[in-house]
């Protein structure tokens, strides 16, 4: 390695940009080692020296413009941009929750190519989430340059996406500096790299619950991803549907505060189909309270949901305190989080889409995965990538082809869905609209599977 890159890496050490000891991460896992290249922009030569050491690596590229993802790589690349004359241009860190505005701030040319700079690469999926974003605005990108590649294999990920990795310093480069120049020793190296080996290992764990291997059985067995959504405001005809469709699908889903001649006979009637015909019981209840309030709705109250239901809805937005109160205790429960509704300008931004992804993954035992939407198959797939193993992705708003109604729900097609990768599909209207119910649970329970 040359004077200038060791040189470089020392001085990062130097400015605690490198850091070792223990720190606990964002999934709760123990790292002995933790960079935040934010530092940098604090330190104006080093500022510079990245820059420079950029520049110098892809100056022979070929990009119209130039970005970098916010905040941190923000300035580098204005100084990059700078440095190369080329404009720059940014994707907004925060999504609109709603509106048609431009994910892309700068004004650039439909067609042209754009380099796009970020500090640390730890597995490749937020750049090529940022990638996406700016394909979507009509621009092209194929290369990403990054100060710190501290992936297992990040550059094989993107290559085989068509995008081009240049990093300044890779993982082990900056290791054997700091060992030369006696900041680690041996046994913190192997440390390290046994860390960055394990943590891959451990984001690849399979969360899969009770509750949810139940559902996967059903599903193989049935040969079905179907969770009828049964919204109607009376017994007679409740059952009525029931009996045409309950062989047929996974989950039975309610809004038991529909029904206006709701009794125990009910609840004793549904539970006996859920038995007979083998569907678990979905009261889509959306808790929304602090968990002492959720706990005496979801057990008490005159539904007393926990008795009969195998899953409910929850909003993630009182915090992770929803959960306990909701499932601490009880077995063979669990619930689904709200990650993206279907309804058309909803709040949930993809912001609020990561945080409730990582409660979910944290209480895995009770959440058994996400509802989530999205409107074509490229979304849906972006979504499902990021839940976490072994849990899963049910997508309501769906109907054989798209559609929408008077009240701003937004229906994908099922076969968007199951190629996006839903492994279950909520279907309402689409069935119990029809004339010819079991006909239409049929086609959609083969187009789901
Ligand atoms: P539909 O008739 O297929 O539109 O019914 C959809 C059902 O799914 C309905 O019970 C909604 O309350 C439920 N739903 C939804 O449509 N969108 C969402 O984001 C969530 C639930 Br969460």
């Amino acid at each position: 390695m040359n004077f200038q890159l060791s040189n470089y890496i020392l001085k990062l050490y130097e400015t605690n940009a490198i850091k070792f000891g223990e720190f606990t991460l964002k999934s709760g896992l123990k790292s002995p080692f933790y960079i935040d290249l934010r530092h940098i922009n604090s330190h104006p030569e080093l500022l510079k020296q990245t820059a420079d050491l950029i520049v110098d690596q892809v100056k022979k590229l070929h990009f119209d413009y130039v970005s970098g993802i916010p905040y941190t790589a923000l300035p580098v690349a204005t100084l990059v941009a700078d440095k190369l004359q080329k404009p720059l241009i940014y994707a907004r860190k925060e999504e609109k929750a709603y509106g048609t505005k431009n994910p892309i701030i700068g004004q650039y040319e439909k067609g042209k190519s754009c380099l796009i700079i970020d500090d640390l690469i730890t597995t490749g999926e937020s750049i090529i989430e940022t990638a996406e974003k700016f394909q979507s605005a009509g621009l092209k990108t194929k290369d990403f340059a990054v100060i710190i590649d501290r992936s297992n294999d990040a550059a094989g990920l993107l290559s085989k996406q068509g995008f081009n990795l240049h990093s300044l310093i890779k993982l082990d480069q900056m290791l054997d500096v700091l060992k030369q120049h006696h900041k680690l020793d041996d046994s913190k190296i192997s440390q390290i790299k046994f860390f960055v080996k394990s943590s891959n290992k451990a984001e690849s764990i399979a969360y899969t619950n009770t509750v949810t291997q139940k559902i996967l059985d059903l599903i193989e067995q049935k040969k079905s991803r179907l969770v009828l959504s049964l919204d109607v405001d009376n017994q007679h005809d409740f059952f009525k549907i029931l009996d045409q469709t309950a062989e047929h699908i996974v989950m039975l889903k309610t809004h038991v505060d529909i029904l206006t001649d709701f009794d125990e006979t009910f609840i004793r009637r549904l539970r006996e189909y859920a038995d007979k015909y083998r569907f678990l019981i979905f009261e889509d209840r959306k808790f929304a309270d602090i968990g002492n309030t959720v706990r005496k709705q979801y057990r008490g109250g005159i539904y007393r949901i926990a008795d009969w239901s195998d899953v409910v809805t929850v909003h993630g937005i009182p915090g992770e305190g929803i959960l306990q109160g909701l499932f601490e205790g009880l077995k063979c429960k669990a619930g689904f989080l709200l990650a993206k509704m279907s309804s058309k300008a909803n709040l949930m931004n993809e912001t609020y889409t990561r945080k409730i992804l990582e409660m979910g993954q944290q209480h895995h035992s009770v959440v058994s995965g996400y509802i989530g939407h999205g409107t074509s198959v490229a979304e849906i797939r972006r979504l499902k990538n990021k839940i976490p193993k072994g849990q899963l992705l049910l997508m309501p708003g769906v109907k054989l082809q798209s559609d929408k109604d008077s009240l701003g729900q937004q229906y994908t097609s099922v076969r968007e869905a199951i190629e996006g990768g839903a492994d279950l599909i909520i279907v309402g209207r689409g069935i119990i609209a029809q004339n010819d119910i079991k006909k239409a649970v049929m086609k959609y329970k083969s187009a789901s599977y």
